[in-house]
C-alpha cells in the first residue's frame, strides 16, 4: 500500500490507533482468507480491495469530494443508494464489525448494547474509520430501539447526522411513512449536494444499483451447486465489499468471478468435497471484519452456501423496477422495493422465515445457523419462532448468540461441530 499518512491525518484520524487496527486486520485477513484452499482467481480483486480498504478507496472518495460530490454514509440497507447516486453522490456503508474502542463506547452507552452499535461508537471515538470521517452526511435510521436511541448520542459526535424515521409494520400507513421519509431524504440530498434529482439521474442511479444486485443474485444462485464453487467466507467478503466499493467496478468484478464459478460448476470443481455439510446463515448483519462465526463453521467440516442477512440476500434479492416518467413515479417503485426488506424490526415479520426456508431449499442446505448479536432484541426474539418453523419443516437449526469478542470461540466451535454431526446423522 502507498503512503496515505497525510490523507489520514487530513481526515483527522488517530494515526497510532489506526495503524494498530490496520495491522491486526491485515493479519486476521491473511490468516482467515488467504489461508483458504482452492479460492477462485477472481478473489484476487477482493483481496486487493481489502488491502487498500483504507487507502485507495478512501483516496477515490476524497477525490470525489474535491470534485464537489457529496459523500453519504449509512448504517442500514433501508437508505436507498439509488437516491444518493441520483445526486451524483457517493454512498458508503458504515456498519462496523470489530471490537474496537468498546471501553470508550461504554462511557456513553449501556454495557448491554449490541456490538454493532458499540463498534459504531468505538470507531468514531477512536477516530479510526476514514469512511466515517469522509462523510458529509451520515444517515441514522430509526430501526431498532438500540440504534434509534444511540443516534441521539451519536448526533453531536458527527458533522451532519440526518435522522430518517422508519415504519415498524408492513401496513399502508407504514408504507406511506417510508415514502414521506424518502421524499424528505431527497430534499436533504439535494440541499447537501446542490444538485437536483431528475428522472434521468434517478433512472441512472436505479440502473447502477440494480446491476450490482443482479450480479449478487447471480453469484448467490451459483452457490446452489455441490461442490460449492466458493466458500461462505469469500462470498460474505464480497457482500461486505458491496457496501463501500465503486458500484460499477464492483459489479464488473462480481460478474467476472461468476464467469469463473460457472466453469467450476460445469467441471464439478469446488472449495470443499461434494457432499460436505451445507448450511445457510440467517440473522444479524455481519459487517467487516466480523468473520468469527463463518470461520468457525467452515473449519468444522461444513460450507456456508447462503446468507439470509442484510450483508447477504436480504439487501440484494429485490430489484427496483424501472417505471414511471417523473421522480415521484420512480420514487413509488423505490418504496415498493424497499418495503419488501424483512428486517426483524418489523412486526409481524412472516416473510423472513419464509425466505430462510426458500433459501435452504434452493441452495440444498442441510441446516440453518441462526446468528444473533447479544442484546439484539429484534433478532433474538425472532430466533425461537424461526427455529420452530424451520424444524417443523425438517430443517435442522442451531441458534447462536454472540458478540465481537473471541472469548466464546471455543464454546461456539463445540456447538457448531455438534450441530454438523447431528446433521450428518
Ligand atoms: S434492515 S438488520 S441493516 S436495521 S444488531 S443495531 S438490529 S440491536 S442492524 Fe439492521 Fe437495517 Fe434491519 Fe438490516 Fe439493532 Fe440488532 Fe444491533 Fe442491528
Amino acid at each position: 500500500m502507498a503512503d496515505y499518512t497525510q490523507m489520514w491525518q487530513d481526515l483527522g484520524l488517530d494515526l497510532k490507533s489506526h495503524d494498530a487496527l490496520l495491522s491486526v486486520l491485515g493479519k486476521a485477513y491473511a490468516d482467515i482468507f488467504l489461508a483458504q484452499k482452492n479460492r477462485p482467481e477472481g478473489m484476487k480483486y477482493f483481496d486487493f480491495v481489502m488491502s487498500e480498504v483504507h487507502g485507495l478507496r478512501i483516496k477515490e472518495i476524497v477525490d470525489a469530494k474535491a470534485q464537489g460530490r457529496v459523500v453519504v454514509g449509512s448504517y442500514c440497507v433501508f437508505v436507498p443508494e439509488e437516491l444518493v447516486l441520483a445526486v451524483d453522490g457517493v454512498a458508503v456503508g458504515l456498519c462496523a464489525g470489530a471490537e474496537f474502542g468498546f471501553e470508550a463506547a461504554e462511557t456513553l452507552l449501556p454495557r448491554n448494547t449490541c456490538s454493532l452499535i458499540k463498534s459504531m461508537f468505538g470507531f468514531k471515538l477512536g477516530r479510526v474509520c476514514p469512511y466515517l470521517e469522509s462523510c458529509d452526511v451520515v444517515v441514522g435510521e430509526n430501526t431498532c430501539d438500540g440504534k434509534k436511541k444511540a443516534y441521539e448520542i451519536f448526533g453531536p459526535l458527527v458533522r451532519d447526522l440526518y435522522i430518517m424515521d422508519m415504519p415498524q409494520t408492513k401496513s399502508e400507513m407504514g408504507k406511506k411513512l417510508l415514502r414521506d421519509e424518502y421524499k424528505k431524504f431527497i430534499a436533504k440530498l439535494e440541499s447537501a449536494s446542490g444538485k437536483k434529482i431528475t428522472p434521468a439521474s434517478l433512472k441512472k442511479g436505479i440502473e447502477i444499483v440494480n446491476a450490482k444486485r443482479k450480479a449478487m443474485i447471480r453469484l448467490n444462485a451459483l452457490r446452489a451447486a455441490d461442490p460449492a464453487p466458493i466458500s461462505g467466507l469469500d462470498a460474505l467478503l464480497i457482500s461486505q465489499v458491496f457496501f463501500h466499493d465503486d458500484p460499477a467496478r464492483f459489479t464488473d468484478s462480481v460478474n467476472k468471478i461468476c464467469d469463473e464459478l460457472e466453469v467450476r460448476v460445469k467441471n464439478h470443481a469446488g472449495v470443499a468435497p461434494k457432499g460436505t455439510t451445507r448450511v445457510v446463515i440467517s440473522g444479524c448483519p455481519m459487517a467487516v471484519p466480523n468473520w468469527k462465526v463463518p470461520l468457525l463453521i467452515e473449519t468444522s467440516n461444513a460450507v456456508i452456501v447462503g446468507e439470509e442477512s442484510c450483508v447477504g440476500e436480504r439487501s440484494t434479492r429485490w430489484l427496483t423496477e424501472i417505471k414511471g416518467n417523473t421522480v415521484d413515479e420512480m420514487l413509488d417503485a423505490i418504496v415498493d422495493r424497499y418495503f419488501n426488506v424483512d428486517c426483524a424490526v418489523f412486526t409481524p415479520n412472516p416473510s423472513r422465515v419464509g425466505h430462510v426456508k426458500e433459501m435452504a431449499k434452493k441452495l440444498h442446505a442441510n441446516g440453518v445457523i441462526h446468528y444473533s448479536l447479544q442484546f439484539c432484541q429484534p433478532y433474538i426474539m425472532e430466533s425461537a419462532p424461526v427455529e420452530k418453523e424451520l424444524e417443523k419443516s425438517k430443517i435442522p437449526t442451531l441458534r447462536l448468540e454472540t458478540d465481537y469478542s473471541g472469548e466464546d470461540a471455543g464454546q461456539l466451535k463445540t456447538r457448531i461441530e455438534a450441530f454438523v454431526e447431528r446433521i450428518k446423522k
